[in-house]
């Protein structure tokens, strides 16, 4: 039996026990820790299929036309990849080229050192801004950075607001310790638009109209100022603004309040009055909840209530941050920076323009998770763009590439994973031999240095062991050897990062950046007549794309409210068309009594029944504060026949 920690892009880094038999993985269990609780996630119990299953990339493919791939041998492939490379940066430039990568595996080997030969080399990469970015920004202005409670705090709350997230999907080891505040007699408060599987299981459900959330928050911290259940004494002593952010919450009457969210005063009141009373609390500020127009000032304004009622960081939202590991020293970023840095949302227009010449792509799909899907797809076929992807499947990037390189999945190499939400890091030894050829990102990432950059190639590629000290310093990392997992030491929740090291309610940052220095939220998400908001969200089978090898397409649904099917006489099963000035694309429809009228829902990155992924219908906006607007998608429908 070998221990070792989940390295996918989810809130929960399991630690898994992967029994091995005659060299093939047999069975994969969860640990009794703390976090994991011996919950085994159903990605997790598909894993031993996904990893043997015909979809893996085994050897170097090329390209040879017309959606053919022919097998070659690693030196071809190396020859191949580094002269093209060479070429363009001799005669287009170093921008020309562009690294994409993002979050099929969080290792540190497999993510981030993998980095550091294109920090080096200063091609173009991204702003990595399409999930959490604007909420991260937000809690930095305000708190300086944007770690909160960690997961073994649960158990000391009284009360858990869950804001625009769906952990009973999303983050289901997480959710486990919410749902045991409940059965102390706690509540569990879900603020979402539509009856998600969270909320169903909650005490308290609250529904808001897309993108209101800023106002509900407001009106939460009006109701507890004008009720004088303000903390006076923790205000003085650790928040800067206070009588401003008061001043400003004149602009915002209970009657506007009221409009704009779709909740009743009597239901603010209700929720203020449970936080009064149910102290320690946290706020769970989900990512879905942020990724729109708007979405930095909504996350703003939710974060200041805990501090208002005396609670030091009362939210969770990423805790990395909090963590003493040193991640830009091990992806090279400390020394390099890239001569241009693209934003996530609108880089597939720039690929469909011809803007990079080379492409080097490992652990990301983007021709699927990106907003304009189908431009990166077009992009990617053009002659003049030279294609890498190296990747475990063969993912809808792959399928499109010019070049396909095998990568091992997480059980076939060495690497260190830590959490973004708890303290325990783990060592990964590789518990089966790599399939096929593959060969890990970190180790081809050298051999690509050794061949393009042989005079820095020490500087470039250090020894894996090396990397990892970086990360943790000598001690930590004698710990993680001894032992296979060490627990870091959070950062104290009542430090505060900002320049006047209090919570700011009033940021100089922000003022300084163009933004509003007090929270400023948008009214939310107003579609015009026959026009719908599109939201999608994590599906319980698949991490993103991953997993289609076992549980099949993610499925190409569209929910839709039952008065908004009677107006447009669908039925569940009918076919529909649902567009906008992007692309078009036909999805099933489903009928959901748990969503009101205006908004539809459909899994992330659904498969649509015409072969597409509902991605190329997303707004490829960008919010004020840098991050990703998917949920801001506003669309048109229409029934097509029956399926
Ligand atoms: N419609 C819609 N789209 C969205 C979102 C949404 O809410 N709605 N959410 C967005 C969010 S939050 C995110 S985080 C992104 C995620 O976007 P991506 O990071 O692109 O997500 P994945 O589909 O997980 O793709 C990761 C790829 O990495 C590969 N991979 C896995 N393990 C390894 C490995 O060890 N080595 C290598 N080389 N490859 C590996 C997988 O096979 C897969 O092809 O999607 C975004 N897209
Ligand atoms: N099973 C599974 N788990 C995953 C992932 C996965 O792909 N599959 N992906 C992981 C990743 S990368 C991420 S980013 C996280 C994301 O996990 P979460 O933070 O839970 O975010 P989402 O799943 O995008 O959406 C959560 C909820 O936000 C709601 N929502 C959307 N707009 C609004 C709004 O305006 N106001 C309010 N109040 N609610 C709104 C949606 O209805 C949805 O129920 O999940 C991680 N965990
Ligand atoms: S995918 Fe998430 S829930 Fe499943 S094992 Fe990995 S970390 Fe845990
Ligand atoms: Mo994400």
């Amino acid at each position: 039996m070998f221990l070792i920690g989940c390295p996918r892009d989810c809130y929960d880094t399991c630690g898994l026990r992967v029994y091995v038999d005659g060299g093939r993985i047999v069975k994969v269990l969860p640990n009794d820790d703390i976090y994991t609780q011996s919950i085994l996630c159903p990605r997790a119990a598909g894993d031993a299929k996904r990893v043997y299953s015909s979809n893996r990339v085994l050897y170097p493919m090329l390209n040879t036309g017309n959606g053919f791939f022919k097998r070659i041998n690693w030196d071809e492939a190396l020859d191949i990849l580094v002269s093209k490379l060479k070429d363009v940066i001799d005669s287009h430039g170093v921008e020309k080229a562009i690294f994409l990568e993002y979050a099929g595996n969080r290792g540190l080997l497999s993510r981030y050192a993998s980095r550091r030969l294109w920090y080096f080399l200063g091609v173009t990469q991204t702003d990595r801004s399409i999930c959490a970015s604007s909420g991260q920004q937000a809690l930095e202005l305000i708190y300086g950075s944007a770690y909160g409670i960690f997961p073994n705090e649960i158990d000391n709350l009284n009360a858990v607001v869950v804001w625009g997230s769906n952990p009973a999907v999303s983050a289901i080891h997480l959710w486990r310790k919410i749902l045991n505040v409940r059965s102390r007699g706690g509540k569990i408060i879900t603020v979402d638009i539509r009856l998600s599987e969270t909320a169903k299981q909650s005490t308290h459900f609250i529904r808001v109209r897309p993108g209101s959330d800023g106002y509900l928050a407001l009106g939460v911290a009006k109701y507890l100022v004008e009720h004088n259940y303000v903390d006076r004494d923790f205000i003085n002593r650790y928040v800067y603004g206070f009588e401003e952010f008061v001043k400003h919450l004149e602009n915002y009457s209970m009657d506007i309040i009221e409009k704009v969210t779709g909740v009743s005063r009597e239901e603010i009141a209700r929720f203020a009055e449970i936080l009064v009373s149910c102290k320690p609390f946290a706020i769970f500020i989900g990512y879905g909840v942020q990724r729109r127009y708007g979405g930095g000032e909504i996350v703003r304004s939710i974060a200041v209530i805990p501090a208002l009622l005396g609670i030091h960081r009362g939210f969770y939202y990423s805790n990395t941050d909090g963590l003493p590991i040193n991640l830009s020293l091990v992806d090279g970023s400390s020394m390099w920076r890239p001569r241009k840095v693209v934003s996530m949302e609108r880089v597939g227009k720039e690929i469909f323009n011809g803007n990079y010449k080379f492409v080097y792509i490992n652990v990301h799909n983007p021709a699927a998770t990106l907003p304009n899907a189908s431009k990166i797809v077009e992009g990617f076929k053009r002659d003049d763009v030279f294609v890498v992807v190296h990747d475990t499947h063969w993912s809808d990037t792959a399928k499109v590439a010019d070049l396909v390189l095998p990568a091992p999945t997480f059980f076939e190499k060495l690497d260190v994973v830590f959490s973004y939400s708890h303290n325990i890091v783990y060592l990964n030894k590789p518990v089966i031999e790599p399939l096929g050829e593959s060969l890990g990102e970190y180790q081809l990432m050298c051999e690509i240095a050794k061949r393009i950059a042989p005079s820095f190639y020490q500087e470039i590629c250090l020894d894996p062991y090396k990397v990892f000290e970086m990360a943790f310093g000598e001690e930590i990392l004698r710990k993680l050897m001894e032992n296979g997992f060490v627990e870091l030491k959070p950062k104290p929740r009542d430090e505060y990062q900002t320049p006047t090291k209090r919570i700011e309610f009033y940021s100089t940052t922000a003022e300084k950046m163009g933004l509003p220095p007090l929270p400023t939220p948008p009214k939310g998400d107003f579609a015009e007549d026959e026009e719908f908001i599109l939201i999608s969200s994590a599906h319980i089978l698949y991490t993103h794309t991953q997993f289609e090898e076992v549980y099949g397409p993610i499925p190409g649904e569209l929910h839709i409210s039952l008065e908004d099917a009677e107006k447009l006489g669908i039925k569940t099963g009918d076919l529909v068309e649902v567009y906008n000035e992007k692309n078009s694309a036909v999805l099933k429809a489903v009928i959901d009594h748990g969503l009101s009228k205006g908004v539809l829902w459909t899994p992330r990155q659904a498969k649509t029944v015409d072969g597409k992924r509902v991605n190329v219908l997303l707004d490829d906006g960008v919010d004020s504060f840098g991050g990703s607007v998917l949920n801001s998608t506003k669309v048109k429908v229409r029934r097509i026949g029956t399926s």
